[in-house]
Order: structure tokens, then sequence, then C-alpha cells
């Protein structure tokens, strides 16, 4: 079984919140996020969720990246993806949220800010039951795509396979990053981690 999953590919991390963090094309994607979960017969959506009085928030794009003591909130950022705010609903061209099979939400406690969908706190030990529930439907192959590559989708894909076990794809056709060095070292990582990261979708194949 073939799961593809979009990760946070939410209006926060696009253009169309430039006081948030937009990254350069991130409302673009949808339509290769289509056509990733094409190729897989579950597709799953993840969202951050972040309440506005989070312990990482900073008021300015200068005071970011600044080391935090938190266990489970390593940096500081902008306040972002807010329930009932723009940043918060997802790009253009994708279903409605109740189409996919399944949704995680992350982010939610105001002193938890994971990158990754598969657990809730940066020590990976509270499973946000992503890979529970892959593992359910007997899933082996997992294709991933979303916002942004150096950050969460990284993350997500780093712990499908270490945590997982799954053979996955990052399809970099359907994600776009923060910032190039990051981006770069990103994939190396990944692909390190025997992860097959792909510049085109048509490189899939299982
Ligand atoms: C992300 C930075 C901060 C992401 C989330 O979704 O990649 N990046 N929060």
């Amino acid at each position: 079984m073939i799961a593809s999953i979009d990760v946070d590919p939410q209006k926060t991390f696009t253009p169309l919140c430039p006081d948030e963090l937009p990254v350069t094309e991130g409302h673009m994607i949808g339509k290769a996020l289509n056509m990733q979960a094409e190729k897989a017969s579950l597709r799953i959506l993840t969202k951050d969720a972040h309440p506005a009085n989070a312990v990482w928030v900073v008021e300015s794009h200068d005071k970011m990246l600044i080391p935090l003591k938190h266990a489970n909130a390593d940096l500081t950022w902008v306040s972002h993806a807010v329930p009932g705010t723009e940043g918060f609903e997802i790009i253009a061209d994708l279903p409605a949220v109740t189409e996919y099979d399944h949704v995680i939400w992350k982010g939610v406690e105001p002193d938890l800010h994971p990158y990754g969908a598969c657990f809730h706190d940066i020590q990976e030990k509270l499973s946000t039951g992503l890979i529970e529930w892959l593992a359910s439907k007997e899933v082996k192959t997992v294709i991933v795509g979303g916002l942004a590559t150096d950050y969460c989708v990284k993350t997500t894909a780093l712990q499908l396979r270490k945590h997982g076990g799954f053979d996955v794809w990052v399809n970099l056709e359907a994600c776009r990053g923060i910032a190039d060095d990051t981006t770069k070292s990103a994939c190396i990582e990944m692909r390190n981690a025997g992860i097959k990261v792909i510049n085109l979708l048509v490189e899939f194949s299982v």
C-alpha cells in the first residue's frame, strides 16, 4: 500500500502571509501534491496548529531562530498557523480537509513546537499516531511533499524512515524550502538516512 503525505501545505508558509513564514512559491505546489497523491491509495494531510501565546513566539523576523531552552521548542519563530487565521488555511488546488483519509494537527500546545508530523514532541517520545495509522493500513511506501523542505518535510520524512521503517520518497517537485543552504543540507541528510529524494515525480517507482 502506498500513502501520500501533504506536509503543512498552509498559507502561513507562502507569500500570501508575508508576516508569517513566507516560502517562495509555497502557494504553487497544490497541483504537484495532487499528482503525487494519484500514485497512492491513501492521502494524509498534516497541519501546523499553533496557539497565539506559544512560548517560542517573537514579534519580528529579525528575532527568529534564537535557540531556546525549552525541551520541545528549540527556536524562536514569529507567530504562524494560528487556527482561525488565514495562515492556518490550506493552499489552493488541494481537496477539503474532510476529503483526506487522515489528518494530523501538530504544535497545538504552547510549549510544543514539533517539526515532524509523527511526534508531538521534539524528543520523539509522544506519538501523534501517524506511524501507527500507516502501519494499520499496511502501508509500506510513503511519498512526501509539502512545506517546508528544510524543516517539517525533512523531519517528517526522517521520522517515517527511522521510526516507521517505511520506504520513503521525498518529491521535491511538490516541496519548497525556506532557504537554499538548509534545503541542500536537508536533502543530503535525508539521502544519508536512506530516503529517496527525487526532483521529479516521474522518478518515483515501486
Ligand atoms: C516550519 C519553521 C517553523 C515548517 C514550521 O513547516 O517547515 N518551519 N515552523
